[in-house]
């Protein structure tokens, strides 16, 4: 197959001119789209416009400039089909042997932070479809899809003079079609809000150290890392876990959370970053040992003072004040991350069997005013701010779990067990553990209570209100139960299950 006519319809122009000049000198015909074309032109070099071919201006601000039959029936119709051939002829469809194509930077629009109106317009549409049709006929075209096949089309052009082989516009053919299917991965996930072409980052080990791992993301765009090693599986996983956490308290009020195997040990809100460090590490000193910190708030001297003292992997803060950097910069292997405010997926993606699964993430999160009392008592306003705040946590601990809470602290949870009455025993013990007294505290549970044997346990341990779901059919007995001994509960009707 001798290529005689070529189009070329390129967004970036670099890198081009040895291959128009060496179309050129192997006598083929140029058609080109108006940018393209100003640029061979430029070159001194004759090429025809595609408004030639196609007898329409470029039209829509350049929306339409390719797409019309004449120029797709030229790249698609069939070399060695009569009856193709006597359409072609009919019609007036000159043949195009070769489609150089660069598409409008969709990725690199959407990466430059430009409006929604100008990303739409960098949806390639002529383009994705020039590669399709050339690709489609690599029996009778030659498809060159990116800047980065140049220098190999080059040398196959010289070599074969303008006489590509089959295998080779097979596998150009090939390599078209990763490219349109890696634009159109890029233009769904612009919609769907996640992330089309991570980097791919290798890591020391995966979750232990005979697993190999990657992580596919750009770590720098949401952190600058001040000081320590580098991040590994466990602990991205763990700053994953970190990063949900705090985010449910973005109201300012200074919250530090300490997590554990992407549960947390320890988090409270305060009216001083101290206090609420202070109470978090209370909860549980003793699994805080080697946790992820993470706070909301700049830290300032006053709490590095107090983090120093604690072996800790990771610290996760918006800022921090340049003394409080220095002293915490003390311990060599310690990794201190400043986040930046980036906006994260909404989309949750794990590989199970032979597949994918994806889900939104969990965005729901309760405030009182949506609780809905079912007791005759009522939460007092105390118990309602340390509902809303176990509920919080509740959300993001795995499944099943039983958070224990006062006002703004967290004072226990059972975490991953295979029964919620598990999770609550557990929960009770630790508290008990480190000394808290549990009497007037709140649980919060991220499943219904299929039983009342939870609500039982929690009375006997002291709490005195209670937030679930709701929706089990024997809601009425943990109800009953808690009327007779003088608790609250109330439910959301949202379960918040984390497995
Ligand atoms: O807006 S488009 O999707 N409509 C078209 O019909 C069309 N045909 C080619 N964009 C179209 N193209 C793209 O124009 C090519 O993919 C290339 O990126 C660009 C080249 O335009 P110019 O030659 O005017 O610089």
């Amino acid at each position: 197959m001798k290529i005689s006519a070529a189009l070329l319809s390129v967004y970036y122009k670099d890198g081009l001119e040895p291959i128009v000049r060496l179309l050129y000198e192997q006598g083929v015909t140029l058609y080109s789209t108006g940018g393209t074309q100003t640029f061979i032109e430029q070159l001194g070099v004759p090429v025809t416009p595609v408004e030639s071919l196609t007898g329409y201006p470029s039209i829509f601000g350049g929306r339409v400039k390719t797409l019309h039959p004449a120029v797709f029936g030229g790249i698609l119709y069939r070399r060695d089909n009569e009856g193709d051939i006597d359409q072609a002829q009919q019609h007036n469809i000159p043949a195009i042997d070769m489609t150089v194509v660069d598409l409008y930077p969709f990725e690199e629009t959407v990466a430059s932070g430009a409006s929604a109106d100008e990303i739409i317009e960098k949806i390639d549409i002529g383009g994705i479809s020039l590669i399709r049709a050339g690709a489609k006929n690599f029996q009778d075209s030659l498809i060159v899809s990116s800047r980065n096949q140049y220098a190999d089309v080059l040398r196959i052009l010289t070599e074969t003079n303008g006489q590509p082989d089959l295998d080779t516009r097979r596998r150009y053919a090939m390599e078209a079609f990763a490219t349109t299917s890696h634009y159109d991965t890029a233009i769904h996930a612009y919609f769907t809000g996640t992330s089309a072409t991570p980097k791919a980052n290798a890591l020391r080990y995966g979750e232990n150290p005979h697993q190999q791992a990657t992580f596919y993301g750009d770590l720098d765009a949401m952190f600058d890392k001040l000081h320590g090693k580098e991040l590994s599986f466990n602990n991205l996983v763990d700053v994953d876990a970190c990063v949900g956490l705090i985010d449910e308290f973005a109201s300012g009020v200074p919250t530090y959370a300490i997590i554990k195997h992407t549960n947390a040990c320890g988090i409270a809100s305060a009216p001083t970053a101290k206090e609420a460090y202070d109470k978090a590490l209370a909860c549980d000193p003793v699994s805080a040992f080697g946790g992820v910190v993470i706070t909301n708030v700049p830290v300032d001297l006053a709490v590095a003072e107090e983090l120093n003292k604690l072996f800790m992997e990771i610290l996760i803060a918006p800022a921090y004040a340049p003394e409080a950097l220095e002293l915490l910069k003390s311990k060599k292997n310690r990794i201190l991350l400043l986040r930046k405010p980036v906006e994260l997926p909404t989309k949750l993606v794990k590989t199970i069997l032979n597949g994918t699964l994806e889900q939104d993430k969990d965005n729901v999160t309760e405030t009182a005013d949506q609780f809905t009392a079912v007791t005759d008592k009522a939460p007092t306003t105390s118990e309602l701010r340390a509902l809303e705040f176990a509920l919080k946590v509740c959300k993001h601990t795995k499944s099943n779990t039983i958070i224990l809470a006062r006002e703004d602290v967290l004072l226990a949870s059972g975490v991953g067990q295979t029964s919620r009455v598990d999770a609550l025993r557990q929960a009770i013990d630790k508290a008990h553990a480190f000394g808290f007294d549990l009497q007037g505290s709140v649980m919060a549970s991220d499943a219904f209570f299929p039983f009342p044997d939870c609500v039982e346990i929690a009375g006997q341990a002291g709490i005195t209100a209670v937030v679930q779901p709701g929706g089990s059919i024997r809601d009425k007995d943990s109800i009953e139960y808690c009327n007779q001994h003088g608790m609250a509960m109330v439910t959301t009707g949202v379960r918040h299950f984390k497995h």
